[in-house]
């Protein structure tokens, strides 16, 4: 693909998702206040990386499939190809998530108009597919979320929904309520598949909340000396299968992050790689070989630089972050608050610093400091705060 001065793909004017056809200018209209989607989130639109074969989310995705296919004789539908601009109430609304959630606000999510997003997780196709009648699916797909900017989150990434529906009869003589069932029944599935990819891992169960889950659960594996967060799941709440034809079933769901798994298993040190076209990544993965540890071409020095500026009310760091992606792509490596004050005026001062680095090649310092000096002027003009 071609690569511009700014280092960011040209976008095609138009794309095509599952029969679905996409054009440009109905999903970025920068006059438009209920869109704020930027061109570097259209240009991902459509590449689905998890569909390669030799891309490591594709030899993820189908080493899953084989964990499913073989502990489920072909019991699970498969859909990788839904189309994610979704409406905002099969985003938010048929999963439950309340009105005044932050998740649906428009510094998280990625509108298209205010009833249409990219959809921000796998969760948005449940509802319709339950309405269709499955009772057993995967659903692996690309998202989108504003996010903050470091080596484990990017604004496009790919999840693998997983979602049982068991009828009365499947629990009533375990001795179990429905609810305890499915909740042993979710562990088992999901510590065997991390066994079927792992092997052998240091792992553990969180209790957490997700409004279309109870009892809702993390798993995290021990990662580069941290645990890192896999996947969420848990019980479907009964209004999900109440509304849609499957009152006095219980079920279990799970949202999985490809990216995650795959920087474990393939040892990938920074989530901007799974996007490289530079064969010497591209090379090194192969379909059907699960867990070939990448091997770095060479480790790029970063640079650091520090800007500071007095913020304002309307100031988030999620618009900070994409205003940096804007102008130098995936060349920002981490953008970090390190300093943090408020003068006796009550004006807030926040330091910033971003580390550029690129994952191909070596930075020329005047390459480096023009990137700084368009970020500075970009800051200023989009986010209206005062440089100091
Ligand atoms: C969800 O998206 C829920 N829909 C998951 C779920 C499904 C829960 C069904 C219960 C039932 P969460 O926001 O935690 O949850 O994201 C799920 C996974 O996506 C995370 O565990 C993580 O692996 C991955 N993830 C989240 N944000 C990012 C990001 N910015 N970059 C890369 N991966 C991410
Ligand atoms: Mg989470």
């Amino acid at each position: 693909a071609p690569v511009g001065a700014k280092g960011l793909r040209a976008a095609a004017s138009a794309v095509e998702v599952g029969g679905v056809k996409i054009a440009r200018e109905d999903v970025v209209k920068e006059d438009d206040p209920t869109n704020n989607v930027p061109d570097t989130i259209f240009a991902k639109i459509g590449l689905q990386l998890h569909r390669r074969e030799n891309h490591p989310l594709g030899i993820l995705k189908n080493t899953i499939y084989d964990y499913f296919d073989k502990n489920f004789t072909g019991q699970f539908d498969k859909f990788d190809d839904l189309c994610p601009l979704v409406s905002v109430k099969q985003n938010f609304d048929d999963v439950l998530v309340p009105s005044d959630h932050v998740s649906r606000s428009y510094n998280d999510t990625y509108y298209v108009d205010d009833q249409t997003v990219l959809r921000c997780h796998t969760s948005a196709h449940q509802a319709e597919l339950l309405r269709d009648g499955r009772t057993h699916f995967l659903v692996t797909g690309d998202v989108y979320r504003r996010d903050s900017i470091d080596s484990t989150h990017y604004p496009v990434f790919h999840q693998m929904e997983g979602f049982r529906v068991f009828s009365p009869d499947e629990w009533s003589g375990s001795g179990l309520d429905g609810t305890a069932y499915a909740a042993a029944e979710l562990k088992k599935t999901l510590e065997g598949l991390a066994r079927h990819l792992f092997g052998a891992v240091e792992m553990r169960w969180v209790d957490t909340y997700f409004p279309f889950t109870n009892p809702s659960f993390e798993l995290e594996i021990y990662f580069q000396d941290d645990w890192l967060e896999v996947l969420g799941c848990g019980v479907t709440e009964q209004e999900i299968l109440k509304r849609n034809g499957r009152r006095d079933h219980v079920a279990w769901a799970f949202g999985l992050g490809l990216e995650r798994l795959a920087m474990v298993l393939f040892d990938i040190p920074d989530i901007r790689l799974f996007w490289s076209n530079d064969k010497r990544f591209t090379s090194q993965f192969s379909e059907g070989k699960l867990g070939v540890k990448f091997k770095p071409f060479s480790k790029f020095p970063p640079c650091y630089k520090d800007m500071s500026f007095w913020i304002n009310g309307a100031f988030t760091e999620n618009n900070l972050c994409e205003v940096v992606r804007g102008i130098a792509g995936d060349l920002v490596e981490e953008v970090k608050l390190i300093d943090n004050f408020t003068n006796k005026k009550g004006m807030t001062s926040h330091c910033y610093r971003i580390a550029y680095r690129s994952m191909e090649r070596s930075l020329t310092d005047e390459e480096i400091n023009n990137l700084q000096l368009n970020v500075r002027e970009a800051v200023k003009d989009k986010l209206k705060v005062e440089l100091r």
